[in-house]
């Protein structure tokens, strides 16, 4: 097969899960395009049967705004036509989806469109009237439509009013980021080795990121721990300064953006998601494949992923005292944490291995070519 695959470069989960896909079709010999706005980090180093287009849009004067989506879809045509791809993956409804629809058109409908939707492009920003029209004209118009949880295929369905057939296709793991290239970051994110406390994501408001912080300064007043906070974005600055102000800065560690995501991880005790949406929590899932107790939110697709009081524990949004309980109570007892890391290690690395599920978008590609 030939196989384009269109998604945003950020670090998001949903570049993540479409480079990956991607690498993973390409192992089984198929030729991959990946199309993306910059080179998406888990396409480093050069992989065979892989090629990287970067899409940019050609300012002219005339143009008010960033004419992304038109770019995207151009170049979704010509890649299309001269490697006469059979398929575009688009990832993320807005603009990915539309842009392949308009692609679709160019070529006289010679190719297939399969849409995954994510995430906020349903449950958030896909709702907005700006972009309303556009989404549910993917999710009509796409030839196969996946969703990363039944959750996010219960408001697909609700917010959209559509009736068509949704697959559900969850996140998956790679074996190879838990057991390869582990760098042990211990010494020095918790030089008097106290439990280490971790949070990872793209630090927007949808993240509650001062949750993650007041949760750590309600557990930091009664027990020695440190706050790793990996990642960035707009409310990085916002909880710097609550830290300085506080004075617990000397046990927080903001490391930006990482791409060893797995080494952070590898020597966390618990991983926080206080999120107040959140389709599935590919973080939360990479911390389970590290054997690492979760605590997040009882929201959106997290408890498909995370199981209350075996892999982790839940709590309604915004109950910092609750998580900091969760928090508490896990690094304080090593056995519970253990039995629960464990636990959550074995179900990451068997409900959500990256085989079964890779070879769940391959048989909705085969579907969507057979049926002419
Ligand atoms: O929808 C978003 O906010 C963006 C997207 C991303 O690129 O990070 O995140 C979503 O997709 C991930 C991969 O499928 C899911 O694991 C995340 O839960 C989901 N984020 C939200 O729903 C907030």
């Amino acid at each position: 097969m030939r196989i384009g695959i269109s998604c945003y470069s950020t670090y998001g989960g949903s570049g993540v899960v479409a480079t990956e896909v991607g690498k993973a079709m390409a192992a089984r010999g198929h030729e991959v395009h990946i199309l993306s706005p910059s080179l998406p980090p888990r396409l480093i180093g050069f992989e065979d049967h892989v090629t990287f287009h970067e899409v940019s849009a050609n300012p002219y004067p005339l143009f008010e705004t960033d004419l992304f989506s038109i770019a995207l879809a151009s170049m979704m045509a010509d890649v299309a036509d001269r490697h006469q791809l059979d398929i575009i993956h688009a990832h993320y409804a807005i603009p990915h989806a539309s842009a392949a629809l308009l692609a679709r058109m160019a070529l006289d409908n010679k190719i297939k469109v399969v849409t995954t939707l994510h995430g906020t492009d349903i449950t958030a920003v896909g709702t907005h009237p700006s972009y309303l029209p556009m989404v549910k004209l993917a999710i009509r118009d796409s030839d196969a439509v996946t969703v990363v949880s039944e959750y996010l295929k219960h408001e697909t369905i609700n917010k959209f009013n559509v009736s068509r057939h949704i697959d559900v296709v969850y996140n998956f793991v790679l074996q190879t980021d838990v057991e390869e290239n582990i760098t042990d970051c211990r010494p020095w994110l918790s030089p008097d080795s106290s439990p280490v406390i971790t949070h990872i994501s793209n630090f927007r408001p949808v993240k509650r990121v001062m949750d993650v912080i007041k949760i750590f300064e309600a557990v930091h007043k009664d027990y020695p721990c440190k706050l790793v906070m990996v990642g960035d974005g707009p409310d990085r600055m916002e909880a710097e300064n609550y830290v300085r102000e506080k004075k617990i800065d000397g046990d927080v560690r903001f490391t930006g953006k990482q791409l060893d995501i797995a080494s952070a991880l590898a020597c966390s005790d618990v991983f926080l998601l206080p999120s107040y949406t959140e389709s599935f929590g590919l973080a939360a899932l990479e911390a389970m494949s590290h054997g690492v107790p979760v605590v997040a939110s009882r929201v959106g697709g997290i408890p498909e992923v995370v199981r209350d009081g075996l892999d982790g524990y839940l709590a309604e949004i915004g109950d910092i005292e609750q998580m900091a309980k969760y928090v508490s109570l896990l690094i304080t007892n090593p056995h519970l944490k253990a039995e629960m890391g464990n636990r959550a290690k074995e179900r990451a690395t068997n409900t959500f291995a990256e085989n079964p599920i890779v070879d769940q978008y391959l048989a909705i590609y085969q579907c969507v070519l057979e049926k002419q």
